[in-house]
């Protein structure tokens, strides 16, 4: 498969905008879905609709079984040691108040999490929820002001108290590519018992992430970001890990008996996964997965890459444009016109037929510490191109002409 090529492959893509070509830049938020992925799901629907993990008749076992594919696939995706370690969820967010949830019942008062102060909202509010009900404390690793972590002092941060380090990997703003493996072997060689969370929803769909590698214990991330549906998630965790955790949810299929006074749980994936899922968009997320297989992630990041250079120097040569974030990054870019605000940009490039994100980002914390309200986030993947980028400079140029 061919990426000069892919935009032909997102139907969406293909339509115009405001009477302009379509370019989509805001990936961050979510990504567009290929014709395969929306055929997986309409082809599930209109062949073989049930429900999965209970029914012997033939439609219930072709969905369970395309269904499950889908776990392994997964599994293989990320380098997991086990097809039972990868438990579906509705997305990140659900992912992070499982494990915020479950993990936080064995916490004693004065107990200690660690976050960074560039955690999209997902993986703050639920451990707040937590420390409150706990009395636990709260700290943060710093953002300096090139957009960077401040880990020089890692080590003072971390003490026997210590219980979770929750950090994420790339951010959804700066684009900022986090050096988690250094941190999480870190903050283990002063408390080995810490248990370290990584939240990959912005990394996974654009570089190659290996759960070994990276030291984790949990990672965490949504199908949607990955040209896959919305309303699927993923939670890996090791597997002496899982089993010591309690069911966020219970219900139906997560159980082996139940009676009047005890539920004894089922079988691990299946323990964490109560209810009927969203079979449509698990099969749909494994066509995903499929799809960025045949291109090559590092195709994909590699492209990804090179787009990212040639819109910063672009912007960069743009005396009105505040950039912020470090200069090697991922394929994210957000910044300010002095004097505009974010979503005055944002709704000028939309009349050109640009689509990017303003506002905050499900960031407060990271914007708070840059000392800026808002601000304009282009985001790429792999279907854009040299001339979207080439639009959206125009764009912004037309921006500072309305707005001087
Ligand atoms: N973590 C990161 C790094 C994210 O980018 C997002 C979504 C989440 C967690 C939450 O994921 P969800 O699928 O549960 O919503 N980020 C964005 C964004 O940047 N703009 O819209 C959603």
């Amino acid at each position: 498969m061919n990426i000069v090529n892919a935009k032909n492959e997102f139907p969406i893509l293909s339509q115009k905008i405001n009477g302009k070509d379509l370019v989509y830049l805001d990936n961050s938020a979510t990504s567009q879905k290929p014709q395969v992925v929306i055929d997986s799901i309409v082809d599930y629907y209109t062949n073989y609709n049930s429900n999965v993990h209970r029914g012997i008749h033939t439609l219930a076992e072709k969905a369970t079984e395309k269904y499950e594919e889908v776990r392994q696939k997964v599994a293989d995706f990320i380098n997991a040691k086990s097809v039972n370690e990868i438990i579906f969820t509705k997305g990140t967010t659900e992912s992070l108040n499982f494990l915020a949830s479950s993990l936080g019942k064995n916490f004693q008062k004065d107990d200690e999490i660690i976050l960074t102060e560039m955690e999209h909202h997902s993986n703050i509010v639920p451990w707040q929820f937590i420390a409150k009900e706990k009395g636990l404390i709260i700290k943060y690793i710093e953002v300096k002001p090139d957009g960077t972590l401040d880990i020089e002092n890692l080590e003072s941060l971390i003490n026997k108290k210590t219980k979770i380090i929750s950090l994420i990997h790339v951010s959804n703003v700066l684009g900022t590519i986090n050096p988690v493996e250094k941190i999480i072997k870190r903050a283990k060689l002063i408390n080995p018992d810490i248990i370290a969370i990584v939240d990959i929803a912005q990394s996974v769909p654009h570089m190659k992430v290996n759960v070994q590698k990276i030291k984790a214990d949990f990672v965490v991330f949504s199908a949607h970001k990955m040209l896959g549906p919305t309303g699927v998630g993923v939670l890996w965790g090791k597997y002496d890990l899982l089993e010591k955790l309690h069911p966020f949810l219970g219900g139906g299929s997560m159980i082996a008996s139940v009676t009047k006074e005890k539920t004894l749980f089922a079988e691990i994936p299946q323990r964490f996964e109560a209810g009927t899922p969203n079979i449509a968009g698990v099969i749909g997320f494994g066509t995903a997965i499929d799809y960025i297989n045949k291109i090559g992630i590092d195709e994909i990041n590699s492209h990804e890459q090179h787009l990212t250079k040639y819109a910063m120097e672009q912007i960069k040569q743009l005396d009105f444009i505040e950039i912020y974030g470090p200069n090697e990054r991922a394929g994210i870019i957000s910044f300010n016109i002095k004097g505009v605000h974010s979503h005055d940009v944002s709704a000028v490039l939309d009349n050109n037929g640009i689509a990017v994100r303003s506002g905050h980002h499900c960031t407060d914390i990271l914007h708070n510490k840059l000392n800026i309200n808002s601000t304009v986030r282009a985001s790429f993947y792999l279907y854009n191109n040299e001339n979207d980028v080439e639009q959206l400079v125009l764009g912004l140029k037309k921006v500072n002409k309305i707005f001087k």
